[in-house]
């Protein structure tokens, strides 16, 4: 195959055409629900978690955040009886999220959003939850996204790219054509990994990694998105 140099330099800063959005903790605040849930199955095994440790459960699958809470706390479970906690769990999630509103909606989502559909970006959504679907009829989401990628289409979980990676293989655009919106350690990392930009949503300090980190979606404009395919 012969290289072109000129495309290539172009690839490498590549215009962005695409927004993959991480769902937890970026566009509602179900992070705050998942805490909850989990505090309240290790408090039933007579185990707990700081905030720190809580910042390594977000963007990871429902039984690998159970692995490393039973890892913490020095307890071992049977495949069989992990499946039985890890639904425990669920159940109490989906017994909350289920009386969602779309008041939950973290701010400037909406605006967001809609200006983003605007400039003529392309959407996804990439999480890592199995209840997306729920969670977005619940704040009706759903309709900004051209594609859906959440846990029930994946194998692999963030860190790992294949959620926005196939997110960006859904939508037809190459991985340096995407900007990818998260608030959790492990999704930034998967970002990185897949060649996308990463816009942290909380804190810098947590965040390192990203390109750029905003509080919320509220402080964030069409314009800089065009400003960090530069970078
Ligand atoms: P579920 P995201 C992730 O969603 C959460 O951040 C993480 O805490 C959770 O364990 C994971 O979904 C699985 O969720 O139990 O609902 O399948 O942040 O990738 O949108
Ligand atoms: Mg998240």
């Amino acid at each position: 195959m012969i290289e072109d140099r000129t495309t290539h330099t172009s690839l490498h800063h590549a215009r962005l055409k695409a927004c993959l959005f991480d769902l937890d903790g970026v566009l509602v605040d179900t992070a705050v629900y998942h805490y909850k849930a989990w505090k309240k199955l290790a408090n039933s095994l007579d185990l707990d978690f700081t905030e720190e440790q809580n910042e390594q459960l977000k963007g990871i699958s429902r039984i690998e955040s159970l692995n490393k809470i039973l890892a913490w706390g020095g307890i071992e479970k049977t495949d069989k009886e992990k499946q039985a906690l890890a639904t425990e769990k669920n159940e109490w999630y989906v017994a909350m999220i289920s009386k969602m509103t779309p008041s939950e909606v973290l701010p400037g989502t909406v605006a967001f959003l809609k200006a983003v559909k605007e400039a003529g970006y392309k959407t996804a959504l990439g999480s890592a939850s199995k209840n997306s679907a729920l969670i977005l009829e619940r704040t009706l989401l759903g309709h900004f996204f051209d594609e859906i990628v959440d846990g029930n289409l994946v194998s692999k979980s963030k860190p790992d790219p294949e959620v926005f990676l196939k997110g960006a293989s859904l939508l037809g655009v190459q991985p340096n054509e995407c900007v990818v919106f998260e608030d959790a350690v492990a999704g930034i990392e998967a970002a990185k990994r897949g060649g996308m930009k990463a816009v942290g949503i909380g804190s810098p300090t947590v965040l390192m990694a990203a390109d750029l980190v905003v509080k919320n979606l509220d402080q964030l404009t069409v314009r800089q998105l065009q400003q960090l395919s530069e970078l």
